[in-house]
């Protein structure tokens, strides 16, 4: 990968890590930024040393306070349009089948909370906060925020957030089922760390189903998403990894899996 000037790329075991790291914007997304991010997401996505990725902001700045004001107050509605403004960050993320763990340790406002929710685990420090703030720039959530927010949260509160640009504690992100835990900030990425380390010590194939399934609860109907995840989960039957996960559960002692 060419030199990165906005985001970190490290490697930990089985899990790739990518910080943001435009801590002078709030690590809000310019087009540079979003270049590197898909970038590095791509390159993950393709090494198959790699199970997990897990996505957090610098630890002084927080996440991520959302599309880049500076650069939008240039664009026109014409330019916006022509070149579908921003559109790639959702067309990326749709491209990853590897889980994403988002940790947040601070502010993820506007397109900030939108990048957190396009990962598939959200972990949060104590000091995090989230919002959707583009009402009182005279524009509305571009990234997702009215989409996703209100099947995380429910209608009321993602209305509440999105009309009042108000934000939401940790802890009520968590009471409200848009984040899947709450610790300390100096250990939030430590555990979310020892979290991806333990879901990449599983079949890819199969985390990359499971993945799937979920994500399409979002978009079928019950009845077709009950379809759908019974196709997949059959499907997992003419795996390797499900025969050897069935025989190291069988033996006798049982052993652990070796996934292939
Ligand atoms: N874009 C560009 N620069 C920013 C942004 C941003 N979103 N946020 C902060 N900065 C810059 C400030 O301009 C300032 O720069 P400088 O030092 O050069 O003046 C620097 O970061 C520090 O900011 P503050 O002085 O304001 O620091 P505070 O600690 O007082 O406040 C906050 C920090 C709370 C983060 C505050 O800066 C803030 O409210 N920022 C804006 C948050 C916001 O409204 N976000 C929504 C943006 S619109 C949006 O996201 C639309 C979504 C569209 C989809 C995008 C998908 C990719």
């Amino acid at each position: 990968m060419e030199s990165l000037s906005t985001i970190i790329v490290e490697h930990a075991e089985r899990v790739g890590l990518i910080k943001l790291n435009r801590p002078e914007a709030y690590n809000a997304l310019s087009r540079t930024l979003i270049k590197e991010l898909l970038q590095a997401l791509k390159l993950f996505e393709s090494d198959p040393s790699i199970g997990v990725i897990v996505l957090t902001g610098g630890d002084k700045k927080g996440f991520c306070a959302g599309a880049d004001i500076k650069e939008q107050s240039e664009l026109s509605f014409v330019n916006a349009y022509n070149q579908d403004y921003l559109k790639d960050l959702n067309d990326g993320f749709f491209a990853i089948h590897k889980p994403i763990i988002g940790v947040v340790n601070g502010i993820a406002l506007g397109g900030g909370c939108e990048l957190a929710m396009m990962c598939d685990i959200l972990y949060a420090s104590e000091t995090a906060k989230f919002g959707q703030p583009e009402i009182t720039l005279g524009t509305i959530p571009g990234a997702g925020g009215t989409q996703r927010l209100i099947r995380a949260i429910g209608k009321s509160k993602a209305m509440h957030m999105i009309l009042t640009g108000e934000t939401i504690s940790a802890k009520q992100a968590e009471a409200a089922g848009l984040v899947a835990k709450v610790l300390p900030a100096e250990q939030v990425l430590v555990v979310a760390m020892e979290t991806a380390t333990k879901i990449a010590s599983f079949s890819a194939p199969v985390l990359a189903m499971a993945k799937e399934a979920v994500n399409e609860a979002e978009e079928l109907g019950l009845k077709n998403g009950l379809h759908f995840e019974s196709r997949l989960y059959h499907a997992t039957f003419g795996l390797e990894d499900h025969a050897e996960g069935f025989q190291a559960f069988l033996a006798k002692p049982k052993r652990a899996a070796q996934w292939a």
